[in-house]
């Protein structure tokens, strides 16, 4: 077929895919886009496990809601899941973006566990292959464990000239999926109970993040409660040492006044020895002794 725009690719860097989409490639093998993440947080890390762990039906809207919400879909979609299913874990991922040391971690707990739910070690696949960054990012990827990794120029809509190095690129890719799930199909397997035990280590995971969160909440209103207490101390002190200093104010205001009358009142008693001078006194010859 020539060359078409099936998964609405678009050129702004906002996430448009909301829901994962299928497109069945043959009668039983589906390939499905998932929503995008650009952040690893635990509702986004949930929402993922449960998709890989097949407890959430496929064409749906992919939601990163807290641990009661996602509980109840996953509960809501117990007969829409079909337990025998396989799924292949593929992790698509921008070569250009880079892995910074921070993410790491995070990719490891995502990849070790979606190994984990699925039987399967994620595949990944590295577009904008012609990034200056795709060798570091492969030799990342290698680092935590992944085996297998393609990477490719994808067609876009402005380049989509037909080139047989991308075609063999996903046929390859394509091939390593079939030949997975061709091994699965060999093992002997229990889709029930392996399907409860991977419920059960969702729901768990679910309520492990529910109760960090809650103890992170209350650690921050602590935090919170705290400091405003310290805000409110600081201007309660404020408030004491301006009123301290007012009265020390008023307090040498009065002191002054006293003594200003105190010496006001000195002068005034003086005058039993003291009669002013008269023109006639400065005649005679008498002399006076002023006291202070
Ligand atoms: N040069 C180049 N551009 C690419 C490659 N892969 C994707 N693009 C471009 O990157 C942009 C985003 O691609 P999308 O397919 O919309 O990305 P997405 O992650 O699926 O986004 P949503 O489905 O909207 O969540 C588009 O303009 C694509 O053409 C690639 O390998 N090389
Ligand atoms: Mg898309």
């Amino acid at each position: 077929m020539g060359f078409s725009n099936i998964a609405k690719a678009s050129d702004d860097d906002e996430g448009h895919t909301m829901v994962r989409i299928t497109y069945p490639l043959t009668q039983t093998i589906t390939l499905v886009d998932n929503r995008g993440f650009c952040k690893m947080g635990s509702y986004e890390t949930g929402e993922i496990f449960a998709q890989l762990g097949n407890l959430l039906p496929l064409d749906t809207p992919v939601e990163w809601n807290e641990g009661f919400g996602l509980a109840n879909r996953i509960v809501e979609a117990e007969n829409l899941v079909k337990v025998s299913d396989f799924i292949v874990p593929i992790f698509l991922y921008s070569a250009k973006k880079g892995i910074c040391a921070e993410d790491e971690d995070e990719l490891l707990e995502l990849i070790v566990t979606a190994r984990d739910l699925t039987g399967v070690y994620p595949i990944v696949v590295l577009t904008d292959k012609s990034s200056e960054k795709t060798r570091d990012v492969t030799r990342k990827f290698k680092k935590l464990g992944v085996e297998r990794i393609f990477a490719l120029e994808n067609y876009t809509l402005e380049d989509h000239r037909k080139s047989a190095s991308k075609h063999q690129e996903v046929l390859r890719f394509l091939y390593e999926v079939i030949k997975d799930v061709e091994f699965q199909v060999g093992q002997p397997r229990n889709p029930e109970e392996e399907m409860t035990e991977r419920k059960t280590f969702v729901l768990r995971y679910i309520h492990h993040n529910d109760l960090k969160i809650q103890f992170q909440r209350t650690e921050m209103e602590t935090l919170k409660e705290q400091s405003n207490l310290k805000e409110k101390m600081r201007h309660q002190r404020e408030k004491y040492e301006q009123k301290f200093q007012e009265d020390e104010r008023k307090f040498k205001e009065e002191m002054r006044k006293l003594e200003e009358e105190f010496e006001a009142q000195k002068l005034h008693r003086q005058p039993q020895s003291y009669k002013p001078s008269t023109y006639k006194d400065s005649k005679s010859k008498k002399r006076r002794t002023w006291l202070f």
